[in-house]
């Protein structure tokens, strides 16, 4: 937020000054004014010019643009602001501290008129709360319960994601999981922070995850069973792409006592989402035949808020997401339903685009903002597919169909009527769009005929 009273925001600038030296911090290159008060920023991340000494023009323009989104919350210290500066919105529970009204600073550049501070705002746990109200009546408060140990292992896996190039916790861990895979140090951290939340919370009974070949059983009168991939995408952790955390959450029936009792398919689960570490840590939380939500962590506040209230996802979208290197192992069907979007017929037909990161909470979260198709198709060489029914494509799947979407496996059946034998069964799955899905259908129907 900010006070302008019509001082010039930048002055004269000596570009020479910049170029020569290389290296500049903003009020060296030039100590702003503002209400005749120096500015001084001193934000490490824009201490660095060196790239700019052959781009001087290039340096200014970054500035501004630099000034204009950060300088609101620099600049309030600066210059008491007045109450002709702020407007209560009486509906929101909002307060707007004003610019000079006119969306312009006086000196011709464009600047928000004026920045929302948001005084009513929801975060998960208040989300939790009103929900239980809303919808149980008689809840125990259980299920709010290991929602707040869920919210906690997310909050800490993301604190170490972030640290982790800091504190030596990229690379191996020198062991492998169930399927095979090595184990980064990060899959044993997270496994770890996912295995002992849920404990702690004593709601839970049994927590299957991908890193544990086992069935970990709680003692205690847990009624529920947790199933994760504690850090999905992990091979991708040491280029700093983003990772994240899947899970469903399961009922159990009386009596239930052995991992026979949780396969189970994921019509069954009360909850499911996922939680993607990236250039912020997004939660995509939905609840059986409710809506899909989407919360930020404010690492400031420690809250996840809601930003994305009930989200859909576009009907179509021509964009795909597959591993194209596996196309030699394809099928027929497959195949050709990638072809048909690759080279489609007709005078306008125009092919989709191809997006794949390779990290499905990546891949899904696209997925479910722009629309368009993720697919990790079975083939020859992986008949069964490679992702887990229980805790990769049944959560996604709750995702995808309670945002408007759809998720079928190799065969056209609803992913989430699968039925896995074992904890870590795997299957092919498509999700995404309804109308891309129906596509694929299509497609594959005319190879059942
Ligand atoms: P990792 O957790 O081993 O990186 O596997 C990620 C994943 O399970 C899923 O997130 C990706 O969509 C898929 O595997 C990527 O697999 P490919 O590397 O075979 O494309």
């Amino acid at each position: 937020m900010w006070a302008h009273h019509g001082a010039p925001l930048v002055r004269s600038t000596s570009i020479q000054e910049v170029k020569s030296s290389g290296l500049a911090t903003i009020s060296r290159w030039n100590p702003l004014k503002y209400d005749s008060a120096p500015l001084r920023i001193h934000d490490p991340s824009f201490v660095h010019f060196k790239s700019y000494s052959h781009s001087p023009l290039r340096f200014l323009f970054d500035s501004i643009r630099y000034i204009k989104v950060h300088l609101p919350t620099n600049c309030r210290t600066l210059s008491p602001i007045t109450s002709s500066d702020i407007t209560t919105s009486p509906h929101k529970n909002n307060i707007t501290m004003g610019g000079n009204g006119n969306g312009s600073n006086g000196n011709g550049f464009s600047v928000d008129s004026g920045t929302e501070v948001q005084t009513d705002f929801i975060t998960l746990t208040r989300f939790l709360t009103e929900e239980q109200a809303r919808l149980h009546e008689h809840a125990t408060g259980d299920f709010t319960l290991l929602c707040h140990a869920l919210q906690l292992s997310f909050k800490t896996i993301a604190y170490f994601i972030r640290r982790a190039s800091l504190r030596n916790l990229m690379g191996l861990a020198g062991s492998t999981n169930d399927s095979g895979d090595s184990q980064k140090k990060l899959d044993v951290i997270g496994n770890d922070i996912f295995i002992n939340a849920m404990k702690g919370c004593g709601k839970v009974k049994f927590v299957v995850s991908e890193e544990e070949e086992e069935l970990i059983t709680f003692p205690g009168d847990g009624k529920y069973a947790v199933v994760c991939d504690p850090i999905d995408g992990s091979s991708n952790l040491d280029a700093g792409v983003s990772v994240g955390t899947i899970f469903g959450i399961f009922k159990l029936a009386d009596g239930a006592s052995k991992a026979e009792d949780i396969c189970l398919p994921g019509t069954e689960m009360v909850a499911s989402g996922f939680t993607m570490y990236g250039a912020s840590a997004n939660l995509v939380l939905t609840m059986k035949g409710g809506a899909v939500n989407g919360f930020t962590l404010d690492t400031a506040l420690g809250e996840f808020i809601l930003t994305h209230p009930d989200m859909r996802i576009p009907h179509s979208r021509s964009i795909y997401s597959v591993n194209e290197g596996n196309s030699l192992y394809w099928t027929e069907p497959v195949r050709k339903y990638f072809d048909s979007i690759k080279y489609p017929e007709g005078p306008d037909a125009k092919p989709y685009s191809a997006r794949y990161i390779g990290s499905m909470v990546a891949d899904a979260y696209r997925t479910l903002c722009y629309g368009g198709l993720f697919a990790y198709p079975a083939d020859k060489k992986s008949p069964k597919g490679k992702l887990r029914i229980l805790y990769e494509c049944a959560p996604m799947a709750m995702v995808m169909e309670n945002a408007g979407g759809m998720a079928i496996t190799d065969s056209g059946s609803r992913m989430l009527e699968v039925v896995p034998e074992k904890i870590h069964d795997r299957s092919g799955i498509y999700m995404g769009s309804k109308g891309e899905i129906e596509k694929v259908l299509k497609v594959f129907n005319e190879y059942q005929k």
